[in-house]
């Protein structure tokens, strides 16, 4: 049994995870990172792809923005579709701001560089990882591996493992308030060898369901399709895939997606779902280990890169100035954050998506909401700057 001692223990290598510990650094506070998987794994998951404008600042803040300015597309506005008919979004017009198509696992790659070029303490195939005295005043980490134990210990623990992690469930059941909504739904997503047909994004509602097309490079393409929640993706063939999408992603003006080899194929699950509160003891939650979106309104990495800029200042006043007030205000500022993400994702999801059980009059109450967006101003505007990134309290 090993035993060692840092000031934030964090679990998990995912964009949470790695900017913490980036952050953590930058104020001179140390920390050791535990990843369940490969760092191949983690530098090849595909994810999230687009970028807020608050997350680029936050990347360019902290140093680590040099690749994605270089390789990152600037997109200044989406275009949504009904009916054929594509309107576009033009964000800088209405908010002065942009977003920047990089895909996450490009976020994950330039992070874990810079960290172990500044001699960052990741561990990779960690092991089983166990949290212990949460409400003590130097928590431990428990790190079994081929039998042994080895025995982290720290100030404070940061919980980066995403939703399927331990640190959620490490605090006690009555200790948190669980809020969750599945949608009856579900994405099927692919990664295409087929340059972008299209300058920006579309989102496209369609009486056969949502279509998503979005981008990674002049060359990769991501394209997404509403499915069944347990649609099996064995039934889609490639071309099946492609016909679908040509289906509903028709448009007036002729455009179709672009073809090409398809590079990944897999369904996503669509849900809502927060804890509250964040903190328990000496053990801060952020990220997919607090809350889920669906990816409609693209913040799922926003809110994760977000979340651990409220609790690397808070930990830089405790370590810097001895002053705790913003780690206690860590869970409520975060919060306020995680729900304004929250009620934009379920709007964009409902304004999208085709739901089996809506009365004709959702459905034509729906398509009013579609047209009021497209063709008013100030709906735009609030769609905008919800998409490009709220400021940060
Ligand atoms: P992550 O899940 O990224 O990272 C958590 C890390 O913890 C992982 O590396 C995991 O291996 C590790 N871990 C887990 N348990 C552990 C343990 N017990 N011990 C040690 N390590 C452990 N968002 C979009 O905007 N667009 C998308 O298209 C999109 N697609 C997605 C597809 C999928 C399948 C998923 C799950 C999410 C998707 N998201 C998407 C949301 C996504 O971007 C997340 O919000 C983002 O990954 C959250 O980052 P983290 O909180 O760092 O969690
Ligand atoms: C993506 O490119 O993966 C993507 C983009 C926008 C979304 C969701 C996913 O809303």
């Amino acid at each position: 049994m090993a035993k060692f001692e840092t000031q934030v223990g964090i679990i998990g290598a995912g964009p949470a995870g790695l900017m913490l510990s980036h952050l953590l650094h930058q104020h001179g506070i140390a920390s050791i990172v535990l990843e369940a998987r490969q760092r191949t794994y983690c530098e090849e998951r595909v994810r999230a792809g687009v970028l807020e404008h608050t997350s680029v600042e936050m990347l360019r803040n902290a140093g680590v923005s040099e690749r994605l300015e270089r390789e990152g597309l600037r997109h200044e506005g989406i275009e949504l579709g009904l009916r054929g008919q594509l309107h576009r979004i033009p964000f800088v017009e209405l908010t002065g701001k942009a977003v920047t198509v990089y895909g996450q696992q490009e976020v994950v790659k330039d992070l874990i560089a810079r960290r172990l070029s500044d001699g960052g303490d990741l561990r990779f195939e960690c092991g089983e990882v166990s949290l212990h005295d949460l409400r003590g005043s130097r928590p431990w980490i428990g790190v079994e591996r081929q039998g042994n134990v080895d025995v982290i210990a720290c100030d404070y623990i940061a919980g980066c493992d995403g939703f399927h992690g331990v640190s959620r469930s490490s605090f006690p059941q009555e200790a948190l308030t669980v809020y969750d909504r599945t949608y009856p739904f579900a994405w099927l997503g692919i990664l295409a060898d087929a340059a972008p047909s299209r300058e920006e994004l579309v989102y496209m509602h369609h009486e056969r369901g949502f279509a998503l097309y979005s981008m990674r490079s002049p060359r990769i393409t991501r394209l997404y399709l509403q499915c069944k929640p347990d649609e099996d993706i064995a039934e889609w063939s490639d071309d099946r895939i492609w016909s679908e999408l040509h289906a509903r992603l028709e448009c007036l003006d002729g455009w179709q997606p672009t073809e090409g080899k398809i590079l990944q194929k897999g369904v996503t699950g669509m849900r809502s779902f927060v804890v509250e509160p964040l903190q328990f003891g000496r053990l801060f939650l952020a990220g997919d280990a607090a809350h889920i979106v669906p990816p409609t309104g693209a913040k799922g990495m926003n809110l994760a890169i977000a979340d651990v800029h409220y609790l690397a200042e808070g930990l830089r006043a405790r370590y810097r100035e001895n002053d705790c007030t913003k780690l206690d205000a860590y869970s409520a500022t975060c919060l306020r954050r995680i729900w304004e993400a929250q009620r934009f994702s379920w709007w964009m999801t409902s304004l999208l998506h085709l739901f089996a059980d809506a009365s004709p009059f959702d459905c034509r109450r729906q398509m009013a909401e579609l047209e009021y967006v497209v063709s008013s101003r100030a709906a735009a505007t609030t769609l905008a700057e919800n998409y490009v990134g709220l400021p940060l309290h």
